[in-house]
């Protein structure tokens, strides 16, 4: 394994507990999180480490009132950037969302606020969603003559559709609430805060087995891009290794036993 050195970070703050959930904060608050590029190359730093540094889930969030505004438009604009030159950003962000969807560690977003434009293909790299009554989405590249650049096209199009995509961007329009969910922006929606829940589902997804989780949060991901011939061939590889992992026959014995909990419906 490898350390991550915290010192290292100016963007990002670290809340470390003691069952292998990090809590990840964007910690720009007075800039609304705006996604500089300091700040992606520090999510690159974490996630390309993460994986082999002993982190069970991650509960990604953004400190203040919103939980990230987006591309910095005041860095963008004042560095007055070639074509070439913001290729190579968004590439930086690709690789800092590709490191979270694909790195094998459960990411979490505690989402409050703005979750707009980069701020939301933040949001759709992690594996799970919770929203709280504040939360709104938008892709407001469209007004500000933008377009998307860290993956809206691959990720927010999965979540709501091509169509809602393209209306998003060319009207402006902003999802919230309970409609929000049904469309797929996020799974969760709670009264309260959505860092308490998120906590929740990482509490519990951190006791799945490191190498189940790193097949749910990658595997899934990547058979995606493929044919369903070669997908079919990569599950049965990826299970071969998961399902006959030695951690796993003390799960199996416990259900052989019976004293596994037994799958119920919801009380
Ligand atoms: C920023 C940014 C930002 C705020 N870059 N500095 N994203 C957007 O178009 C969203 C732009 N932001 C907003 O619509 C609003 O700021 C919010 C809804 C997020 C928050 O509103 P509010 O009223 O709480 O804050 P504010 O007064 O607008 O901003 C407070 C400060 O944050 C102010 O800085 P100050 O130094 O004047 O105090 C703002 O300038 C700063 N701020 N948002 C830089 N985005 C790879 S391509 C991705 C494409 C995109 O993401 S396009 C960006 C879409």
């Amino acid at each position: 394994t490898v350390e991550i050195d915290q010192s290292r970070f100016e963007n990002l703050a670290f809340d470390v507990h003691d069952d292998g959930v990090w809590v990840v904060t964007l910690n720009r608050p007075t800039k609304r999180n705006a996604l500089d590029l300091a700040t992606i190359d520090e999510l690159v730093d974490f996630f390309a480490t993460a994986p082999r540094a002993g982190v069970k889930a991650v509960v990604l969030a953004g400190s203040g009132d919103h939980f990230c505004a987006g591309l910095d438009l005041i860095e963008h604009h004042d560095a007055d950037r070639s074509p070439a030159d913001f290729m190579h950003v968004c590439l930086r962000w690709h690789e800092a969302f590709n490191k979270m969807e694909y790195g094998g560690v459960p990411v979490i977003a505690a989402l409050q606020g703005a979750v707009v434009g980069g701020g939301l293909e933040l949001a759709s790299s992690a594996h799970i969603r919770v929203m709280d009554q504040s939360t709104y989405f938008g892709l407001p590249e469209g007004q500000r003559g933008l377009f998307t650049g860290g993956g809206a096209t691959i990720r927010v199009a999965d979540l709501v559709g091509k169509a809602r995509m393209i209306d998003m961007m060319l009207t402006g329009r902003v999802y919230q609430g309970q409609e929000a969910v049904d469309l797929g922006l996020a799974q969760y929606i709670v009264e309260g805060s959505s860092m308490d829940k998120a906590m929740d589902l990482a509490r519990r997804a951190a006791q799945n087995l490191p190498l189940t989780n790193f097949a749910i949060c990658s595997a899934i991901s990547h058979m995606q891009n493929m044919s369903s011939f070669d997908a079919a061939y990569s599950e049965a590889v990826v299970a071969g290794v998961v399902n006959t992992q030695p951690a796993a026959r003390e799960r199996l014995a416990a259900f052989a036993d019976k004293t596994a909990a037994r799958v119920r419906p919801n009380s």
